[in-house]
């Protein structure tokens, strides 16, 4: 019997007296433990019906139980679909709809709210969540050792929601390979052993926190302290102690702007990585100013997780992205002939390797557009590539904001402001933010004498989208800027009412 990630990542932990979670609230789990927990979870998601393949929505809350919950779906040979804490029940409601999952466990606080939304489908819901968590009592009765469902490495084991272009979110279907094969790279590339202890303040239900951040830390046998949310004073007082940080550049930014974060206090460390977001090269330097050591940035997606990294041992370079991680190819092609081009060229990035997703979930067109038969993905960022294959991002082809290391589509909030009435149309764009890296700027045309407010398209973008999307001004226009082909001249707009 094999279970491709369960193997690799989980059983060589069965009988490890280490400490593997260190939570905020002091306790810490041992790896033999948690192991013990995630086959009691395991059995509560079989008894709930969960077949090998079936699909499982969690939006739940940073706990160790959600983490260990994350162990038992492997184990259980399901689909881990993690969702956002911060998305509405708008947004849940697609997902569900779209995923089809066979359960959902959920934050105690919401279970009624999500009972009533998804009133007509027979999914059970589980909670997590303090003591009174369903799906926690029920594990705390069950065997605390769970037979792994067989999984070959080209079966499922995570699908991830990632923002489109078109305004519709895409299931990113994640293989066991996809994410073992990451997880041995990283771990290799930066050397991460059971002599490290990671701080982890990023979300759990993102390929970062989830699979860059943990999956290696499970690989390596490391620790792991838990951080419910990044908190910079929670982070300096674990520095000093810790060895490894991974987050997003609004970590690295709020870092810098706290006067306590000084060179005494990261001498035990040994790694910071940045990636999800562009790094600033002034945050390098004066990161390195600070504290001497060089940030390495890397760069990934959903669909790919890690693609290239900047190297451990040689030249950590502000303004790239590294090298092409072992075992993964990349290439920068013309976005219209897709011809590969020289070095020096800039154009669209294209990966291939064992990283790579298997596609959109039921999208099969889609797939075909940005999956190539030959294997290599189209990422819809721009780059060149230099004669020695290294990497720098200079731009995107997809109409994408980034704050904070979350991703916005300005589609989805076109859309919803185009359908508030008294609207003639709208255009959505990032401008630089100082704290989020970019953010989130609404154009609004209102139909000439109408009664459109405000305050009438914050309520409906409310009521839909997670409050990261929301647009943090309205700029109230006659007509947008358009080209000679009739296209919004979103640059326009940014300078405009950029800083
Ligand atoms: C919180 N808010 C945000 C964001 N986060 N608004 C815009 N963008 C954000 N990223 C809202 C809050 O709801 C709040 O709204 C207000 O901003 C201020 O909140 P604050 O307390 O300052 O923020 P925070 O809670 O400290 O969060 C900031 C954060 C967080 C720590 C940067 O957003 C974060 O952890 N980001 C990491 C995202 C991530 O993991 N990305 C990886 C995905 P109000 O106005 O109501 O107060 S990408 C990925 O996985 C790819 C593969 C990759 O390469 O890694
Ligand atoms: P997501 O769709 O959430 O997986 O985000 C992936 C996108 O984040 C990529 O397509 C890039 O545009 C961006 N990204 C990730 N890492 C970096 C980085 N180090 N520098 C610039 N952009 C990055």
């Amino acid at each position: 019997m094999t279970n491709t990630l369960y193997d690799a990542l989980f059983a060589p932990h069965e009988r490890n007296p280490a400490v593997f979670l260190r939570c905020d609230d002091g306790t810490a789990l041992r790896y033999d433990a948690f192991l013990k927990r995630a086959a009691q979870l395991a059995h509560v998601l079989k008894n709930a019906g969960v077949q090998p393949g079936d699909r499982i929505v969690v939006q739940a809350p940073k706990l160790s139980d959600t983490i260990a919950l994350y162990a038992a779906s492997v184990q259980a040979g399901a689909v881990y679909l993690p969702l956002n804490t911060a998305y509405t029940e708008a947004e849940l409601g697609y997902f569900i709809e779209d995923a089809d999952p066979s359960l959902i466990v959920c934050d105690a606080k919401n279970e009624a709210a999500i009972n009533m939304l998804i009133s007509g489908r027979a999914t059970p819901v589980l909670t997590l969540g303090g003591s009174s968590g369903s799906l926690s009592l029920a594990a705390n009765d069950m065997p605390d050792s769970f037979t792994p469902v067989d999984r070959a490495p080209d079966d499922l084991a995570a699908l991830l929601y990632t923002s489109g272009t078109t305004g519709r979110s895409k299931g990113a279907m994640l293989s066991h390979k996809n994410l073992l094969s990451n997880a041995i790279s990283l771990t290799n590339l930066w050397e991460i052993t059971n002599q490290d202890c990671l701080i982890h303040a990023l979300p759990i239900f993102h390929t970062h926190g989830l699979f860059v951040a943990m999956n290696t830390s499970l690989l390596a046998g490391a620790e792991v302290r838990l951080h419910t949310a990044f908190d910079v004073e929670k982070v300096l007082s674990d520095l000093p102690s810790a060895t490894l940080l991974m987050g997003v550049p609004t970590f690295y930014t709020r870092l810098l702007s706290d006067t306590g974060f000084t060179e005494e206090l990261v001498q035990n460390m040994r790694l910071f990585v940045s990636g999800s977001a562009p790094l600033l090269a002034e945050t390098h330097r004066e990161f390195e100013a600070r504290t001497g050591h060089r940030i390495l940035e890397r760069y990934g997606m959903t669909e790919t997780n890690m693609i290239t990294s900047n190297p451990y041992d040689g030249e950590r370079v502000a303004g790239t992205v590294g090298y092409a991680l072992p075992g993964t190819e990349v290439k920068i092609t013309d976005p219209e002939t897709g011809k590969t081009l020289p070095a020096g060229d800039i154009g669209m990035i294209e990966v291939r390797g064992d990283n790579v997703f298997k596609g959109y979930w039921n999208m099969p067109v889609k797939t075909a557009e940005e999956l190539r038969a030959s294997g290599f993905f189209l990422t819809g960022d721009l780059g060149t590539q230099s004669q020695d294959g290294r990497l720098a991002i200079v731009g995107r082809s997809k109409d994408l904001i980034i704050s904070g290391g979350y991703n916005i589509y300005p589609k989805e909030i076109e859309d919803v402001l185009n359908d508030v009435p008294g609207v003639v149309e709208s255009a959505v764009f990032g401008v630089p933010n100082a704290d989020f890296g970019e953010s989130v700027i609404a154009a609004v045309v209102a139909e000439p004498n109408g009664a459109l407010t405000e305050q009438a398209l914050k309520d409906s973008v409310a009521s839909k989208l997670a409050r990261f999307k929301h647009p943090r001004a309205f700029k109230f226009m006659d007509t947008l800027p358009r080209n000679t082909m009739g296209k919004v001249q979103k640059n326009v707009l940014r300078e405009a009412y950029g800083p």
